[in-house]
């Protein structure tokens, strides 16, 4: 059974990381008098409310005598011998588990997937959005690398100096990555993206793209794709969803002469991984695209993450590829699944009939042919 954030559960009485890590934060912040009568009355428990009423925590937490000893027990069992994950399944991960992404967040999965092919050598420069409230929430993290959050449209800039301020001191080994939204990079943040890509500077950019401003409420990007329904967008009696259609940014970005030039999907780990790692071994601008479904802004079950991820490249809706010195070669052939099958799964297509389904089909399948020949 996974717990909110797709782990196991992982202590006996079925209470997972992240709800215990919540009330933690919750119990700091809050002061002495708001809950000593509960202490008092030994139903710390009730105020605690349901996520605790699992019986052995419960009952310890009952007998507390003050804030404080809440707060270690909360920590003892967070930090506990009972297979706990910090300790043992994800103790090499550099995203610590715990945060507040959603269930089956495809974002946090880029994240961990990015991290472990970088590894501990490098500075994230992180843009306002999902990824970035839901990992560094004062005064907790769960980043294991240096990472500094940056205003929503500047990542780029922002990794743009670290980058300066780093081989000024003679690391030129330490890598520099801007990461972001298809918001924060590809929308708001395109001047500072597109000049760090014209100057050629030494880093490595990433967007995880969810295909719309999720943080805010599933408001439409450029990234939204060709008929999706968002707050912004929404599908009904006088729409039919987004009227435009994908934002190309690969090929932008290659526009620049840049040396490489990805995309990836959270479907396909090693692919991302050899990908970062072969972004990693060139000098000059880098840019990685990645594919990161979200189950609440795309309204599907948060179970699919992983299969809705695949089912975008086998139905070429999301083509994995590199351009190399301005070459584009596609990295994977789509075994060609209808694109039915990822969109019914999605209710930000749910108002589309079984004609504008078709007609979406012909145009992918256009797409796909005059790009890859396939
Ligand atoms: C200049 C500015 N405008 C608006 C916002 C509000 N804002 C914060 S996150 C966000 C959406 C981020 O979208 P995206 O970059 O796609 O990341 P996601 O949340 O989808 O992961 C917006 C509009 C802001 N922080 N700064
Ligand atoms: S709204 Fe979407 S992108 Fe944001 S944390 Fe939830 S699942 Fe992740
Ligand atoms: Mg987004």
């Amino acid at each position: 059974m996974a717990c909110a954030q797709g782990h196991e559960f992982n202590f006996a009485d079925g209470t997972c990381c992240s709800t215990l890590n919540s009330l933690l934060t919750k119990l700091r912040s809050t002061d002495e008098k708001t809950i000593a009568p509960y202490i008092k009355r030994g139903d710390i428990s009730k105020w605690i409310g349901d996520a605790l009423s699992k019986k052995t925590l419960a009952s310890q937490l009952s007998k507390a005598k003050d804030k404080k000893e809440i707060i270690n027990l909360l920590k003892n069992h967070i930090d506990g011998k009972k297979g706990n994950i910090m300790k043992d399944k994800y103790k090499d991960d550099l995203l610590a588990p715990g945060h507040r992404t959603c269930a089956g967040c495809g974002a946090s999965i880029a994240a961990r997937q990015i991290l472990k092919a970088l590894g501990k050598n490098v500075v994230i420069c992180n843009a306002t959005g999902c990824l970035e409230v839901t990992t560094s929430q004062y005064p907790l993290t769960s980043w294991k690398v240096p990472w500094i959050h940056v205003t929503f449209e500047n990542a780029a800039s922002v990794a743009s100096g670290v980058r300066e301020a780093l081989d000024a001191q003679g690391k030129e080994d330490v890598t520099v990555v801007a990461i972001g939204g298809d918001g924060g990079m590809l929308d708001i943040g395109f001047r500072a993206f597109s000049g760090a890509l014209e100057r050629n500077h030494n880093i490595l950019m990433i967007c995880y793209d969810n295909e719309a401003y999720m943080n805010t409420g599933v408001q439409r990007s450029g990234s939204t794709p060709w008929l999706a329904s968002t707050t912004t967008t929404p599908a009904g009696i006088a729409s039919k969803g987004k009227e435009q259609w994908k934002k190309d940014v690969p090929t932008i970005a290659a526009a620049h002469h840049i040396p490489y030039v990805a995309t990836a999907s959270i479907g396909y780990p090693q692919d991302l991984e050899k990908k970062i790692k072969k972004a990693l071994s060139i000098k000059g601008a880098k840019y990685l695209h990645i594919h990161s479904p979200c189950p609440v802004g795309w309204n599907f079950d948060s179970m699919k993450t992983i299969e809705i991820a695949k089912d975008a490249v086998e139905s070429k809706m999301w083509a994995l590829f590199e351009i190399e010195d301005g070459v584009k070669t596609l990295s994977r052939t789509p075994k060609g699944t209808p694109v039915s099958k990822y969109m019914k799964a999605q209710k930000r297509f749910k108002h589309l009939t079984d004609i504008d389904i078709a007609e979406y089909q012909k145009r992918v399948d256009d797409l796909f042919k005059k790009e890859f020949d396939i």
